[in-house]
């Protein structure tokens, strides 16, 4: 028997959706990789824990973070920084998982960034009410790369503003397995994200968990 065109199930369809110019969702691009990919970060943060940091005005964030790859995104007193290590440890931060590289690579390409090979990921952690006021991603060496983010557990109201702090956002609701890739003139638009509503995932219980691949060099 030969296999007709429409017997088997296609791949869940993700059709990029703009939202911005350099700005797309791909709502559901992550879910067929859910597993693979929390398994990972589980691997990652039993080597760099998730942790509270501190901002250089001494307040500390709500949200827990934690990195891998080569660079690793850290705030102190001092100020913020990418660094080859993780401070709590000394040692370099865990690889960046196989999984973690092609999904963004992925993911990047379905939104017109070909090639895109980050050397950081940075893992955010929400509980209830854990929020991420609005700011911009400027740390990074090369403005040209976007950022790929990727939600997992919980959804969140996700905080999308313009070019300058003062500019109204839009808000959209990301949910466990939704991929966002923002470049081009959308690299640095303001962005932040709601205080977590309470909630219960079924993988991941009372957390959101957020995965953002960057070009940090
Ligand atoms: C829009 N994280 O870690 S990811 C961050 O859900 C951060 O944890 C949020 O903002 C989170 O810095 C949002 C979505 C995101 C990431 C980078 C962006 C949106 C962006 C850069 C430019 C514009
Ligand atoms: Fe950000």
């Amino acid at each position: 028997m030969t296999l007709g065109l429409f017997d088997e199930a296609p791949a869940p369809y993700t059709a990029p959706e703009v939202i911005a110019p350099g700005a797309a969702l791909l709502r559901g691009f992550a879910l067929e990789m859910d597993e693979v990919l929390l398994q990972a970060v589980e691997a990652v943060t039993a080597a760099a824990p998730l942790r509270h940091l501190v901002t250089p005005g001494g307040y500390t964030m709500s949200v827990a973070m934690s990195n891998c790859g080569a660079l690793g995104w850290v705030s102190d007193r001092s100020g913020y920084r990418y660094d080859a290590r993780d401070p709590l440890s000394g040692k370099p931060w865990p690889p960046m998982p196989a999984g973690f590289a092609q999904l963004a690579l992925r993911a990047a390409a379905q939104a017109g960034f070909e090639n895109f090979r980050p050397d950081a990921c940075l893992i955010n952690r929400y509980e209830p009410r854990a929020r991420l006021s609005l700011h911009q991603d400027k740390d990074e060496g090369s403005m040209d790369a976007p950022i790929v983010s990727v939600s997992l557990g919980l959804p969140a109201v996700f905080l999308f503003g313009g070019l300058s702090r003062s500019d109204r956002p839009a808000r959209y609701r990301l949910q466990h397995g939704d991929v966002a890739v923002w470049g081009g003139p959308s690299r640095l638009a303001y962005h932040g994200v709601a205080p977590l509503a309470r909630g219960e995932h079924a993988r991941l219980g009372a957390q959101r968990i957020n995965l953002t691949f960057r070009c940090a060099r």
